[in-house]
């Protein structure tokens, strides 16, 4: 049987050798972990390089001499591109007979672009579940881009967690630490669907929309799909006797998009004795979905939700209707209030720094976002200043304007406000307006990071707040 090693490029966002603690050096990859279950029911031999835990490029062709691997399979998304390749290229360079197949976002959208490289030799488009372990066993048979069969998300296994070998200790921190009541450890995230259907201009949806995808009549369309509530459960069983967890985080891009489908849900969580085992759970929901279903967030707290992350983006009427959101400033306040009011924590979402349709960029719109968050009072504010995402209409409009400054990949991955991105918008001043927490916290993580101090402060914290008793209290 052919062995494989999937390669995890994750280090734009995080960096080789980094401390578990912090959302983007701890959460494992939901495509590895479900690739990986796939390929082991079909009986291959699979290992991990999770770039993360490796202490630099020489670590990793020593990796690759050792496990010597007929097949590498690397994901990425588009920050990834420089780590990504460079995983390909040390590969090709140690075991040059090593058979390369690269997927994800990036590479669906982009394939031609992908196997230029040379180092690429497949590229799967869409989903791997299905077609990765067919590749690898026949890979003669597949030309060098092509299109991974639709999964029907019931019938694929569930994901292989423990390919991280330190799974168990990953899911031991608590990931919103700031806020004053924080979710409990361990926290297992979970999938229950996949795509969105809304279009957000900003949103690279267009290509998520090209990657969940099915054929019929030789034609692909976007498939929004969901595991049945029964599948779902059976996964939460299966990791509640396992890991005992406290707390789930549903990595969907948004929660609810069918209400039937989530009240079942609500009253599975219930029937199961989870809720009353005091899990609680974390999910995405939109402005204008809280305000028209305010019943059903309610029956969702009942049910365990504790966090909702809500993707605001702005306050000003003008440029939530340009950038498409399908939101309004109104329904943001009317949705924060709905919050409030239920016990569900927010977890807030605001970008600033995007150009309005003329080209120009007003400061006075992102005055009123920030001045809004000042009101609100959200319990996590997460604040961001607009990058342009391949893939999404709103970053092909700015590209066309000649308004972007810096579209290389690797800077397309960058959460925290730290590089300018588009001409014409004063950093300088947003810097000054940002809530000065968030603009805190940023600073003393980047001067920790320098000093080589990192993850001494992420343990240290952590104890802190053992010691305070944090992770103690029920919900
Ligand atoms: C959850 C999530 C996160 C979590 C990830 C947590 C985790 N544990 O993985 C966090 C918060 C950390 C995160 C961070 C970011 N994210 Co995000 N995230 C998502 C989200 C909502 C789900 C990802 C997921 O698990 N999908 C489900 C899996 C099963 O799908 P998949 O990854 O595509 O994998 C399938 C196929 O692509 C394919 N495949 C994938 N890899 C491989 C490899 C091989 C070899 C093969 C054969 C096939 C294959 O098979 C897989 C199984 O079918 C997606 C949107 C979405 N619905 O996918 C956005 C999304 C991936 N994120 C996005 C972005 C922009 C980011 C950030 C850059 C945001 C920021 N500014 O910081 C960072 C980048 C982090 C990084 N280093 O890449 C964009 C990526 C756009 C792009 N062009 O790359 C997306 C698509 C959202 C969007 N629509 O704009 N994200």
């Amino acid at each position: 049987m052919p062995k494989i090693l999937l390669t995890n490029p994750q280090i734009v966002t995080s960096s080789f050798n980094a401390p578990i603690g912090f959302p983007d050096d701890t959460l494992i990859r939901h495509s590895l972990a479900f690739l990986s279950a796939s390929l082991k029911k079909a009986g291959h031999d699979v290992c991990l390089a999770d770039l993360r835990t490796l202490k630099g490029w020489s670590e990793y062709e020593a990796r690759i001499e050792r496990e010597n691997p007929d097949f590498l399979g690397v994901t990425m998304h588009t920050c990834e591109w420089e780590p990504a390749f460079e995983s390909l290229k040390r590969a090709k360079k140690v075991r040059p007979n090593i058979a390369t197949v690269l997927g994800g976002i990036h590479p669906t959208m982009f394939p031609e672009e992908c196997l230029e490289s040379g180092v690429v030799d497949f590229v799967l488009m869409g989903e791997g579940e299905i077609s990765l372990p067919k590749l690898v066993e026949n890979p003669g048979s597949f030309s060098p881009s092509f299109w991974g069969e639709t999964p029907n998300l019931d019938e694929i296994p569930f994901e292989d967690r423990e390919i991280w070998p330190d799974y168990r200790q990953r899911i031991q921190y608590p990931l919103f630490v700031t806020g004053k009541d924080p979710f409990l450890p361990p926290m297992v995230e979970v999938l229950t669907k996949r795509g969105c259907p809304w279009e957000c201009g900003f949103c690279c949806g267009p290509g998520e929309q090209n990657l969940f995808t099915k054929e019929t009549n030789g034609k692909r369309s976007f498939s929004l799909r969901s595991r049945s509530v029964g599948n779902v459960m059976e996964e939460l069983l299966f990791l509640y006797d396992r890991y005992q967890f406290r707390s789930i985080v549903f990595h969907d891009d948004q929660f609810v998009i069918n209400v039937k489908w989530v009240e079942e849900f609500c009253q599975a969580m219930h029937d199961s004795g989870l809720v009353k085992k005091g899990v609680t759970w974390w999910s995405a929901s939109r402005p204008d979905v809280i305000c028209k279903n305010e019943e059903l967030f309610g029956k969702m707290k009942e049910a365990g939700a504790k966090m909702l992350s809500i993707g605001f983006e702005s306050f000003s009427d003008r440029m939530l209707k340009w950038m498409k959101k399908g939101a309004t400033a109104e329904e943001n306040y009317k949705a924060s209030e709905i919050c409030k009011k239920l016990g569900l924590q927010i977890y807030a979402n605001v970008m600033l720094g995007l150009p309005y349709s003329d080209g120009k960029w007003y400061p006075e719109d992102d005055q009123e976002s920030v001045r809004a968050m000042e009101e609100i009072k959200p319990d996590i504010n997460s604040v961001s200043f607009y990058t342009p995402m391949p893939g999404s209409w709103l970053a092909e409009w700015a590209v066309d304007k000649g308004l972007v400054m810096n579209y290389e990949a690797k800077n397309l991955g960058v959460r925290f406000p730290t590089s300018a991105r588009i001409k014409g918008v004063d950093y300088e001043y947003l810097n000054t307006i940002i809530p000065q927490g968030f603009k805190f916290r940023s600073k003393v993580k980047n001067i920790v990071k320098k000093l080589g101090l990192y993850k001494l402060t992420v343990n240290s914290i952590f104890l802190l707040r053992k010691l305070q008793g944090v992770f103690g209290h029920k919900r």
